[in-house]
């Protein structure tokens, strides 16, 4: 059991992965082609991205058909081909499921939308205008509720003069999990995926799936418009139906793993959703750590104090020490690249790159690596907007650009927080198109493949993969990694990042320096580790001296 606790999971985002046959877009027959790099690093698990039928409107996040493949990335029999070769190399699967929203073109909406008297009716969230309001007046949204890609989250179907509820893009709208069939039709369909061999789920917004069913306006005075979210992230039934979900398609059956997305999840509802006695998920994604660089929104930058990085964090350890457990990440399709959020993009790139690596692998937790981490991959220099294609950042362009805000301005933003810079093709090469298709990209690869590449990486014993390599090996091998207790030091050190991990009477030092000069960890009990064997990185200025963006773990046996 909970063998996902010395797992390491890779996230493969599909569209730029690799592309087999020409088209510029990645493919599964393309993700079976480049197994062997996955493997190589040593992940225990792959997560999947979705590749179900898709109109594309926010890259397949948008699903019109839950049982199939779009025909971009392929068809069943190649998804069944990729299932068993990454079972043939003795990894896992873990697919993508979005439930809090179909596409508007997903035959249920269809259904739904046909008539006020539907029997799909209430599998989404129909509404008339807000009480003596004209349907499509402004204004007249039954709520005052934002949409996470911009505008008002509700739309108006002129057929039968009501507005449905989408929390995300208008092509989305969310499904109505107060409907017990619903509910059903859904455990059905993951049976299914599980019967066809998957091995669990990474649940997109899954803590979005209650609603307060009375629907009241937001709070706050954002405008017209407020977030709304107070009345929908971790809603009054979200533990009752995850632990409904569980009995009806986890329970019996072994080996998965499931890992909840939950935007705005508090510590305390961590542990209630991923203590195992509860029996709801394994873990949750949460995403305190990846809103500290943020004002009010994600295009609002601030610059990231190491403060309040490790208090956030530390707080997530302590917090899910006894029960519950965590996932560990910097970086997926919808955030930055790490390196270039966290770290140094330029001289330090390679040394920024496994610091950041060692430091979060080394926490207790189940640790997340997305495509192209592992290279060190950079942010995109995207140079006009015409360079992007991310929906929430067009939708926020063009929201922003309407209100008076300087164009510029907002280009600024979409450059360091936008998601197409996790999104630009895999680096395999130094070819023109880095290895990534022989057609045209989808989205631009970055000039700097030519330099941060796979093909370059393996071939240089001290680059970022062969580190990240290492890393996932001592998971695998040193049982304090994935079981040891773990402690946070020198809270307020502005430059070092610092904790320790201890199993019986194994002990780790794990030490990061988060800036561009030299440092000294000024750890307690410093001398007791200036005798300690250094097990990850190197020590040329001494075992508690540390390079600029240099990361380090020390092992130190105790009488303890
Ligand atoms: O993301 C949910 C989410 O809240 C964010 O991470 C999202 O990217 C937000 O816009 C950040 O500003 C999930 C998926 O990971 C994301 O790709 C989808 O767009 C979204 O759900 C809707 O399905």
């Amino acid at each position: 059991m909970s063998w996902w606790k010395s797992a390491v999971v890779y996230q493969v985002y599909p569209r730029s992965f690799a592309d087999s046959d020409g088209d510029g877009i990645g493919d599964l027959a393309g993700i079976a082609s480049r197994l062997d790099h996955v493997a190589e690093l040593g992940a225990d698990v792959l997560w999947l991205c979705p590749v179900y039928p898709s109109p594309q409107d926010d890259a397949g996040y948008d699903i019109s058909d839950y049982r199939a493949i779009d025909s971009t990335f392929g068809t069943l029999a190649d998804f069944d081909r990729l299932l068993a070769e990454v079972h043939a190399r003795g990894m896992k699967l873990v697919t993508d499921l979005v439930v809090n929203h179909t596409s508007d073109e997903h035959a249920w909406f269809a259904e739904s939308r046909s008539s006020r008297d539907s029997p799909r009716r209430d599998w989404y969230w129909w509404r008339p205008p807000r009480a003596g309001m004209e349907a499509g007046a402004p204004g007249a949204e039954p709520t005052n509720w934002r949409s996470a890609f911009s505008g008002p989250a509700w739309e108006l179907d002129p057929a039968t003069g009501e507005y449905y509820l989408h929390i995300f893009s208008r092509k989305q709208p969310d499904l109505n999990w107060e409907t017990p069939e619903l509910r059903e039709a859904i455990y059905e369909m993951m049976r299914w995926w599980l019967e066809r061999g998957v091995d669990g789920f990474r649940m997109d917004v899954v803590n979005f799936i209650s609603k307060d069913p009375a629907l009241p306006d937001g709070r706050g005075d954002g405008g017209a418009f407020v977030s709304g979210s107070e009345h929908y992230i971790c809603g009054p039934r979200v533990h009752e139906f995850l632990a409904e979900m569980h009995r009806e398609v986890f329970a019996g059956r072994d080996g998965l793993l499931t890992v909840g997305e939950m935007p705005g999840v508090t510590v305390e509802d961590a542990r209630l959703f991923t203590d195992p006695a509860r029996a709801e998920l394994d873990m949750v994604f949460q995403f305190e750590h990846v809103q500290l660089d943020q004002g009010a929104t994600k295009w609002d930058l601030r610059p990231l104090a190491l403060r309040d990085l490790k208090a956030s964090l530390g707080r997530w350890q302590a917090g899910l020490a006894e029960r519950g457990w965590n996932s560990l990440y910097w970086g997926n399709h919808d955030q930055p690249r790490a390196v270039s959020r966290f770290g140094d993009d330029g001289e330090h790139r390679v040394r920024a790159a496994k610091m950041l690596a060692t430091v979060l692998q080394m926490h207790r937790g189940t640790p997340y690596v997305y495509q192209g981490e592992e290279l060190g991959m950079t942010n995109a220099p995207f140079a006009r907007l015409e360079d992007f294609r991310d929906i929430e950042s067009l939708n926020h362009y063009a929201e922003s650009v309407a209100a008076g805000a300087d164009p510029e301005h907002v280009l600024a933003s979409l450059r360091r927080m936008g998601r197409d810079n996790a999104r630009t093709p895999m680096q395999w090469d130094a070819s023109e198109r880095a290895g990534f298709t022989t057609g045209t990209p989808w989205l631009a690869v970055n000039p700097n493949h030519v330099e941060i590449n796979a093909e370059a990486a393996r071939a240089d014993p001290d680059s970022v993969f062969h580190h990240y390599r290492r890393l996932i090996e001592l998971r695998h091998s040193e049982p304090v990694v994935a079981h040891g207790d773990f402690t946070m030091l020198l809270p307020d050190d502005e430059r070092v990042y610092a904790f320790t991990r201890r199993l019986g009477d194994v002990e780790l030092l794990v030490l990061g320096n988060f800036s561009g000069a030299a440092a000294e960890a000024a750890v307690p009990s410093g001398e007791r580790w200036r005798a300690a064997e250094v097990l990850v990185g190197e020590a040329p200025d001494g075992l508690l001296s540390l390079r600029p963006w240099e990361g380090r773990v020390l092992k130190a046996r105790s009488a303890r």
